[in-house]
Parts: C-alpha cells; sequence; structure tokens
C-alpha cells in the first residue's frame, strides 16, 4: 500500500528553478530521483515523438521529476497530474491532461538506467488554440504534483489503474486510433493490467487516440 499523501505534509519540493533551458528534460537527465528542475521558459521544450511543446515564457508550468523507475509510470504520472490540478481534469489515454475535452497539459517520461525523468507541462496563462489553461499558482501546482508523484510512484498496479479508471475520459468513448498500419475505430472498452488500451477487442499499446462523438466526427478540443 502507497503511504497516504499526508506522510509527505512536512517535506516540500525544492526544485532548480531556472530561467531558461532548451528543455527541463535535458537539466534533469543523469540527476538522482527525487530532483525536480523547473523553468520560466523553454527554448526547444518536447512533446512525444519528435513534437514541441509550446509555452511563452512564465506562461505554464514546466517541470521534470527525476523518479525511480516503475511499472505503469506513465499511468502513475498521468493520475498524479490529474490529482494535483483538481477535481474537472480529466485524462486522455495514455496521460493528456484535459480540461473541458481541452488539452490542458502533456507528460513525457523518458527513461535512464533505473531512473525516468517526468516531464509535466502545464498550461496556467495561456494555451494554444483549441486547447485549454488552468490558472492556478505555479509553485502551489508544482508543491501538489510532487506530492501527488511521489505517492503515485509508490502506489500498487491495481491502485494505479483504479485511479486511472476513475479519472479516464477516454474509456467507454468512441475513438480512432493513429497507428502505423493505418487507423482503427471503435470504442474503448478496457485499460488491460499492463496499461494498454483496448478498443473494439484490439490492444493498443501505442498510438495517436483521438477521442469521436457517436456520429464519428472529432469531439470538440480534438478539432486541430
Ligand atoms: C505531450 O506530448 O503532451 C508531452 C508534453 C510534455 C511537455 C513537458 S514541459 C516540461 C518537460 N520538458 C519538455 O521538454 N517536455 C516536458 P504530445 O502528446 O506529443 O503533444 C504534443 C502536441 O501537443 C504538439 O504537437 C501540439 O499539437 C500540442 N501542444 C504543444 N504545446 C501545447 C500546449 N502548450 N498546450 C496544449 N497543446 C500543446
Amino acid at each position: 500500500m502507497a503511504p497516504p499523501i499526508d506522510a509527505y505534509h512536512t517535506c516540500t519540493v525544492d526544485p532548480i528553478r531556472l530561467a531558461e533551458v532548451t528543455s527541463t528534460q535535458d537539466v534533469a537527465r543523469g540527476l538522482p530521483a527525487g530532483s525536480v528542475v523547473v523553468a520560466d521558459h523553454q527554448t526547444a521544450g518536447r512533446g512525444r515523438l519528435g513534437r514541441r511543446w509550446e509555452a511563452p515564457p512564465g506562461s505554464a508550468l514546466l517541470a521534470s521529476f527525476v523518479q525511480p523507475r516503475r511499472p505503469l509510470a506513465s499511468l502513475a504520472a498521468g493520475v498524479a497530474a490529474a490529482h494535483a490540478c483538481g477535481g474537472e481534469v480529466r485524462l486522455k489515454w495514455p496521460n493528456d491532461l484535459l480540461l473541458g475535452g481541452r488539452k490542458l497539459g502533456g507528460i513525457l517520461i523518458e527513461a535512464h538506467g533505473d531512473t525516468c525523468v517526468v516531464g509535466i507541462g502545464i498550461n496556467l496563462l495561456w494555451a494554444p488554440p483549441g486547447a485549454a489553461a488552468l490558472g492556478a499558482d505555479r509553485d502551489v501546482l508544482l508543491e501538489r504534483l510532487w506530492k501527488e508523484l511521489r505517492h503515485w510512484f509508490e502506489a500498487s498496479a491495481e491502485a494505479v489503474l483504479a485511479a486511472w479508471r476513475e479519472r479516464s475520459d477516454t474509456l467507454g468513448r468512441r475513438v480512432r486510433v493513429e497507428l502505423p498500419g493505418g487507423a482503427l475505430e471503435g470504442i474503448a472498452e478496457a485499460i488491460a493490467m499492463d496499461g494498454s488500451l483496448i478498443v473494439g477487442g484490439t490492444k493498443v499499446t501505442a498510438g495517436e487516440v483521438i477521442h469521436l462523438r457517436a456520429d464519428g466526427s472529432p469531439a470538440p478540443g480534438e478539432e486541430g
């Protein structure tokens, strides 16, 4: 069992704060578990699969947390971030943060030896067209994120999966999954024990998921 979050209430996060970096992921790489890097601005913020993460200076929470590796790290990070952001925020598989169906934040996990660098970007004062912003205080959110990450990285696989299901905006929806061999469309039925998504009976371990309306058109927030 993971310890209750209150067990950490006496600790506070002690991040490395930087004005400008290429990517907080680059600075955090190789630092020991427990290290946290925060920047006001990234000149080369990264998404997954070589994509870019954009945020004007001072407009977002841009942080990398060095964590011990664990199974389901990606879902654990998503659950932690959703909990830190508050009750309105939901998860799109595997771990996009959505507010009102629109992308509020993203998570990029890069493994290095026995640690992984959990990069989290959350829009606070600015969002690109079609995306959402939270308007929360950056340092308050950082502290909550750190506590939630510590909690969920020690939680059992069952607890992570149960919490992910509870926060999921993907399960039960019609989705399209872009796969290298073509697109798959169906209902996102379940999340498997290994964290893969079951769509129309097919197990999806990686791929881009697009939430659809019942008529098959992209859901609001997915038009971009
Ligand atoms: C992600 O990638 O969602 C992971 C983003 C992780 C960013 C953090 S910031 C701190 C740390 N340091 C880094 O360098 N990275 C991490 P992905 O699912 O690939 O989404 C990328 C796509 O989201 C882009 O191709 C854009 O379409 C869109 N996008 C870019 N900036 C965005 C923003 N601020 N808000 C919403 N969507 C955005």
